[in-house]
């Protein structure tokens, strides 16, 4: 239960940790050192593994490695069935609540659970919501939903609120990888104060004040993957880790 426990312990004590996301077609194996150097310095909370279209086979070699490290739990982000690998910590058990396609809220779960079972991996059940970004992304069109409007906060909270009475452990406020505008801050306090599960934030988080926005609005875990591989990743994990660790300090009692 380290990684259940790792979001609940977030939420219950209004620290903030951060996740970086690994998409394996990006990351060579002979590039995993430099990437873990540069990780275990900044400490993030989780590392996710996964994409919404993967076109290496990749992800079974990655997770062995990225986990010798011990940076953090390494956790499958899958974008379907196939991506279900043994050899991770843990899995954020996705369902795709903001859409109506019924494969990608209970298909691909039924054809996995078998391999998560057998693999014998955490499983995180988490309510996974698409949110419009200004431009349809992987996520979107891969999943075959239309995101709910960016403009709509009424109308994730009540997604969200459904998501915790159906018993999911963790949202996922998602504007999509590459996302041209993060989650509002009206969204995520709708969602924030609609539920008492954990709260992730992700998709197109690129900057030290973005984070903060995103972090007083109220999400407990934010997730890093495109803005770290733009060459300026390093800098930006540090300002992320101590702004993290900044406002983790600032939590009453
Ligand atoms: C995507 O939320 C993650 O699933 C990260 O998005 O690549 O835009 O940072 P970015």
């Amino acid at each position: 239960m380290q990684i259940n426990q790792f979001l609940q312990d977030l939420r219950s004590s209004g620290k903030k940790s951060f996740a970086v996301l690994i998409d394996p077609d990006h990351v060579p194996l002979s590039e995993v050192p430099e990437l873990m150097l540069s990780l275990s310095e900044a400490g993030p909370g989780l590392i996710l593994v996964g994409g919404s279209l993967l076109t290496h086979d990749r992800m079974g070699r990655l997770i062995p490695e990225l986990r010798k490290y011990e940076i953090a739990p390494v956790v499958i982000f899958p974008g379907n069935a196939l991506q279900v690998v043994p050899g991770a910590d843990g899995i954020l058990f996705l369902s795709l609540i903001s859409g109506r396609n019924p494969e990608m809220l209970i298909g691909n779960q039924v054809v996995a659970a078998p391999m998560i079972r057998r693999a014998g991996l955490e499983v995180v059940p988490t309510g996974y919501m698409l949110i419009d970004s200004g431009r349809p992304t992987s996520a979107h069109y891969m999943s075959g939903t239309f995101p709910i409007p960016g403009d709509k906060p009424e109308i994730a909270a009540c997604t969200a609120m459904a998501g915790e009475m159906l018993g999911l452990k963790a949202i996922y406020l998602e504007g999509g990888s590459g996302a041209e505008r993060s989650i509002s801050t009206e969204m995520i306090q709708a969602v924030r104060q609609s539920v008492e599960i954990p709260l992730i934030v992700g998709g197109g988080i690129r900057t030290q004040a973005e984070a903060e926005r995103i972090y007083k609005a109220g999400a407990d875990l934010i997730v890093l993957g495109n803005a770290l591989e733009d060459g300026k990743n390093e800098y930006l994990l540090n300002e992320i880790s101590a702004l993290a660790q900044t406002l983790s300090q600032n939590v009453p009692g």
